[in-house]
């Protein structure tokens, strides 16, 4: 497959001017607006969290960050923007890993963070209806009381925001209990790039009536329109969580032990997460939850740590436990040892290791991240071969490239590859990508299994879509904002819309 880098240059967009500046003033106040532009002069600095995504990998120049607090006003903003052909960025809580979420030039960042007001939750049916600003954390907490939980979890909680999340069709760590966004979520309400508002905000179970919208936005990464409100399917809460981290010998053992684990827990299990030796020492190093003791590490090739949500906290334990004695009793054992938490802060600590591993890698150095899908039998085999690779171009060195790690979701086919290097340099990409992308392609996977395509990946779609679907998903583009307004570049390009082959 051909191997085509697009340039980022998107000459036919109008920059933000002190005129539009103007108009954005009758629609918000002042401290909604963030402009380096005059009259209202926000020091360059303010806006830096909004230009800089989160690993610090990519970096806008936009002047003007606005945060409307209603869908209104969202709506006026964007109706003037596609007036004047300005381009908008919608952005969350901007912990997106694959530059969606920051300008790739001076494009208008429309934040949502000023809409988080849930409008309703009804205790019967579990239906919670949000604005697209809410933090997860803050979604989660207000449902602690109420008995219930948010049907997704990630480690970007405390910041990520659920219109992001719905954008990007985040998985996460529990995909495999609560299934995909694209089953949760039940209505949506989007400003189309024209400034329409879709209005699908509804809370019904089913409705099939004719084609389901909302759909088409539900990973969109903000390029059809800009979700305001999301109504979505909770859970009830689980009454009794247990976790227990099990170390194996061998990548081998991680699939029979999957197996296994699912075959005794059925219904009870919650998660199944894979950790390779490498990702826990990062863990541990950057002081991410409580290192185990040695003697439980002591030849562990990976970890994988698995969880338990019921309703019967004697029967989820004896469950637990028996699955336990089950594994350490078999010869040759699938396991070397397993750590059970006894106690709330066991079990947030075992869990902490698990999702502190992204921050992990960023305080060891740049992490590249490649998000894929890929046979469960092959995660091994694809962080070795790219380990090697890097080996063999004399770039696996403190230098240059420091790790290559593995770590993921396994009931969902996911894993992550992070190679964690000195320094983001032209040299080390080029040694990744197609290699990555090809390695991926050779496994039928998918180049992008949960954070999406953003600014990283627009030029590798080939690898995992086909012409034909790349060419409907741009005529689906092209239909719902012609001006190309709406996160140019990302992820899909538009013809005559300004990217260019490099
Ligand atoms: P942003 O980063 O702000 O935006 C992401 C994309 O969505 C961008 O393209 C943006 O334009 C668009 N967007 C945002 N809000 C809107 C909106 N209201 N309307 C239209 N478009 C919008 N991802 C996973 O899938 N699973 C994980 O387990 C996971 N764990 C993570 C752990 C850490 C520590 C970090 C830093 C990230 C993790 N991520 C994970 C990636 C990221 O958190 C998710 O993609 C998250 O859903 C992004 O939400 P956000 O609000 O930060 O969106
Ligand atoms: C996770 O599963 C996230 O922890 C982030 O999706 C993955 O750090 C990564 O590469
Ligand atoms: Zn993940």
């Amino acid at each position: 497959r051909p191997f085509r880098r697009w340039t980022h240059s998107l000459p036919q967009y109008s920059s933000v001017s002190e005129v539009d500046l103007a108009h954005f003033s009758k629609i918000l106040p002042p401290s909604a607006i963030l402009s380096t532009l005059s009259p209202s002069i926000t020091p360059a600095s303010e806006l830096e969290p909004f230009n800089n995504d989160w690993m610090n990998k990519y970096h806008g120049r936009s002047t003007t960050v606005l945060k409307p607090r209603s869908t209104k006003e969202v709506s006026e903003i964007v109706k003037w923007c596609n007036q004047r052909r300005i381009a908008v960025v919608p952005q969350g809580g901007n912990t997106g890993l694959v530059g969606g979420s920051v300008p790739i030039q001076d494009e208008l960042v429309v934040n949502l963070g000023n809409m988080s007001n849930i409008r309703s939750f009804d205790d019967a049916s579990g239906i919670l209806v949000a604005d697209a600003g809410c933090i997860l954390q803050s979604l989660s907490d207000y449902l602690v009381p109420l008995n219930h939980v948010v049907p997704l979890d990630l480690g970007a909680k405390g910041s990520c925001q659920i219109g992001g999340n719905v954008s990007t069709n985040a998985g996460g760590l529990r995909l495999l209990r609560y299934g995909s966004l694209h089953g949760s979520v039940l209505g949506l309400e989007v400003v189309l790039p024209d400034g329409t508002i879709l209005d699908q905000l509804t809370t019904l179970r089913k409705d099939n009536t004719g084609y389901d919208l909302k759909q088409l936005f539900i990973g969109a990464e903000g390029t059809l329109g800009i979700v305001t409100g999301v109504s979505i399917l909770t859970a009830a809460a689980p009454h009794a969580s247990n976790n227990v981290m099990l170390s194996l010998p061998a990548f081998d053992n991680v699939l029979p032990l999957y197996k296994e684990v699912k075959r005794q827990l059925s219904e009870i299990l919650s998660a199944f997460e894979f950790i390779d030796r490498r990702a826990y020492d990062l863990a541990v190093k950057h002081g991410q939850g409580r290192a185990l003791d040695d003697r439980e590490v002591e030849g562990a090739e990976c970890f994988v740590l698995v969880e338990t949500s019921g309703s019967n906290r004697e029967h989820d334990e004896e469950k637990l436990n028996k699955l336990l004695e089950n594994l350490m009793e078999e010869e040759p054992s699938l396991i070397n040892s397993g750590v059970l938490a006894t106690s709330p802060a066991q079990f947030a600590s075992l869990w902490a290791i698990r999702e502190g591993l992204t921050e992990a890698m960023s305080k060891e150095g740049k992490a590249y991240k490649y998000d894929i899908s890929v046979p469960l039998h092959k995660f091994k085999e694809v962080i070795d071969t790219t380990r090697e690779h890097l080996r063999s171009k004399g770039l696996l060195h403190p230098d240059a490239v420091k790790h290559v790690v593995g770590y993921g979701h396994v009931g969902d086919g996911n894993l992550h590859l992070n190679v964690v290097a000195e320094a983001y340099t032209p040299e080390i990409e080029a040694a990744l990508e197609p290699f990555v992308y090809e390695l991926v392609a050779k496994y039928k996977g998918s180049i992008s299994a949960e954070h999406g395509i953003g600014v990283m990946k627009t030029h590798a779609l080939p690898y995992s879509k086909n012409s034909v679907s790349i060419e409907w998903m741009r005529k689906i583009k092209n239909l719902f904002d012609p001006n190309g307004i709406m996160n140019p570049g990302k992820p899909i390009f538009q013809d005559g819309n300004g990217l260019a082959i490099k």
